[in-house]
């Protein structure tokens, strides 16, 4: 190795160890500052996967907006499907202070390469499963997001405050449906119990893998991105939704929750990682639907990404 090689590697470990003391001691990080290459893939990653997140969430509701049984439930829906474009939007441009594109995320959906949450790859059968939607996979978001408002990267860390404000109306429209049909008819009673029952194996999954299993669990606490692990956030929600389920008289679908006194917690029963594999790359019930359907919206849309960008270019070509 040359001399000026030898000097580059100490420079760069004495700016990394800089770094993380830095993050250690609770400063954020902001876009000019510098950071290891590592730090920002990772943050690229989990930024631009949470995006891809929040606008492929948008369908399985979408699927719902002409059948809500109510004009009141079809405002409340809408506005909070619009909420999730939103969120992407925020989130998208968090990731693009990164130095990465809008277009470079979307060809890595698109090419399968990044992921989006496994949730959004079960169908919305019926109305009971925008319920269990808002409440179970918002709810589950939220106590993830939560965390997320002190991650270490400023732009990230404060687009989850915004989107946690949201993020608890939606929880709160899921829950009144779900408490509204177990007020209702037998029939509609099943269908919640039936919804209850088909998400919240996937709702606890949302949170990835044990502990022990999260390949990105070192640098993601080593550099402050997560403040709490996969499972601590999963017993988080865990118990207090066994609590909300039981006020409106629904069964949480494991023969193994216990409450258990000594830790203070419910145990449960365990998750079928198996299926959770199956689903994060790629073969779900309705993977090839969801990503099918973002291709072709996305190709339709061309045309109004073009005249914006002509638009902008004649405005910034005027001044
Ligand atoms: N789905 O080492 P870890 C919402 C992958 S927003 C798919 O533990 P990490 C709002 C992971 O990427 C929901 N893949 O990874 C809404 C990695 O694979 P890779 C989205 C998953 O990053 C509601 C591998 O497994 N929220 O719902 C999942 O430290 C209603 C190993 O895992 C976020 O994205 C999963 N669930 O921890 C919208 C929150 N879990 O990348 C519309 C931000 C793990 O190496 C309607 N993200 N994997 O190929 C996070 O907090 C983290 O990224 C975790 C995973 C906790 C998801």
């Amino acid at each position: 190795m040359g001399a000026i090689q030898e000097l580059e590697l100490q420079l760069n470990e004495l700016l990394e160890k800089k770094f993380e003391e830095r993050v250690q001691g609770g400063d954020a990080v902001e876009p000019r500052d510098w950071m290891p290459e590592n730090y920002r893939k990772h943050l690229v990653r989990q930024i631009s996967q949470h995006a891809h997140s929040e606008v492929i969430g948008m369908q399985p509701e979408g699927n719902w907006i002409t059948r809500a049984p109510s004009l009141r439930a079809k405002q409340i829906l809408l506005a909070k499907i619009q909420d999730e474009g939103g969120h992407g939007l925020y989130l998208y441009s968090a990731a693009e202070t990164l130095g990465i594109s809008r277009d470079e995320m979307i060809a890595q959906l698109h090419s399968g390469k990044a992921k989006y949450s496994n949730i959004f790859n079960y169908p919305a059968l019926t109305w009971a499963d925008i319920g269990a939607i808002g409440w179970l996979v918002d709810g589950a978001a939220i106590v993830n997001q939560v965390s997320l408002q002190r991650t270490s990267y400023g732009p990230y860390s404060r687009a989850m405050v915004r989107i946690c404000k949201e993020e608890s109306f939606h929880q709160r429209q899921g829950y009144e449906i779900m408490a509204q049909m177990m007020k209702g008819t037998a029939d509609q009673k099943e269908m919640a119990q039936d919804a209850m029952n088909r998400w919240w194996w996937p709702a606890l999954m949302m949170f990835g893998p044990h502990d022990t299993e999260s390949p990105h669990a070192g640098d993601a606490f080593r550099w402050k991105i997560k403040r709490h692990t996969n499972d601590e956030l999963r017993q988080k929600f865990i118990d207090k939704t066994v609590q909300q389920a039981e006020v409106i008289g629904l069964t949480v679908p494991d023969p193994d929750l216990k409450w258990n006194e000594a830790a203070g917690h419910y145990d449960h029963g365990e998750i079928n990682w198996e299926e959770f594999r199956n689903v994060i790359n790629g073969d779900g019930p309705c993977n090839k639907q969801r990503l099918d359907h973002h291709k072709k919206v996305h190709a339709e849309g061309e045309w109004v990404r073009v005249a914006a960008a002509a638009y902008h270019a004649k405005k910034a070509n005027k001044n």
